[in-house]
């Protein structure tokens, strides 16, 4: 169902990305991985043509930047242009302090990536979809864009307008076959918390202590049902948590 598909992953080099592109992989998707760090991509690409002989693009991108994606856009071959899944996975927080305490550079990045660069991306690739017909658009919001917690203020805010995104280009297709999914995870053990806490590695540890958590792995195979059930049944969303967690802010932890 998924052979020879064509996937653009965006944020694509670890986490839920990676996971994702790995699922897409064994399907026999095409895939068209994009992320910033260039060799953790490489590696990943190499890993992937190894394990299912699979065919793998790989292009050096910062979400964040128009210029770059059209330039992404221009080198994609021809015949893979027609993409037909997009996931809008890039995005990350930045700090849990509270508003009146964090670094504007940090509200800067958070917002261009997460809502911006997720916008930038849907734009460009939704015409194309429109041309042929099909397509799915797949978005990573979060428990975060359900309700707000402490310290998150901005990273929930982006997260709530990805939800919001998402339905809101579902109404303005909705004449046409192209699906949209929004998959709002809550606490899933990633390198999320080491970048929020720019690298303090014994911090980000101590979020996922005593509960077990989501794994990338357990969104990556409800982001392959999405796009694997039949073409007139759209997931429109998907909240989904640790059994530990009920909401951003109730946590069972041992
Ligand atoms: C990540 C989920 O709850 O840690 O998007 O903010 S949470």
């Amino acid at each position: 169902m998924l052979k020879d598909k064509v996937v653009f992953i965006s944020g694509a080099s670890s986490g839920i990305g990676e996971a994702s592109a790995r699922r897409f992989a064994a399907e026999g998707a095409v895939l068209l991985l994009s992320a910033r760090n260039m060799a953790k991509l490489e590696a990943l690409k190499a890993q992937l043509e190894k394990d299912y002989n699979a065919r793998v693009y790989t292009y050096e991108l910062d979400v964040r930047d128009k210029k770059a994606i059209d330039n992404v856009f221009n080198s994609i071959p021809e015949e893979l242009k027609n993409i037909d899944i997009l996931v809008n996975n890039a995005g990350l927080a930045l700090g849990l302090d509270k508003v009146q305490e964090s670094d504007p550079e940090d509200f800067d990045i958070v917002i261009d990536t997460n809502i911006k660069g997720l916008l930038y991306l849907t734009r460009r690739v939704v015409p194309t979809m429109m041309k042929n017909q099909r397509g799915h658009v797949i978005n990573m919001g979060s428990l975060a864009g359900v309700a707000a917690y402490p310290g998150g203020a901005v990273y929930c805010a982006t997260k709530a307008a990805v939800k919001f995104i998402s339905d809101g280009l579902r109404m303005d297709i909705v004449d046409t076959p192209i699906r949209v999914t929004n998959i709002q995870p809550g606490m899933v053990e990633t390198n999320f918390s080491v970048i929020r806490f720019h690298g303090d590695k014994d911090k980000a540890d101590n979020v996922y202590k005593g509960i077990k958590p989501l794994t990338a792995e357990d969104i990556a195979d409800i982001v392959i049902y999405a796009a694997s059930v039949p073409e007139h049944v759209q997931i429109c969303e998907v909240t989904v948590t640790a059994t530990h967690q009920a909401t951003g802010g109730v946590v069972y932890k041992k």
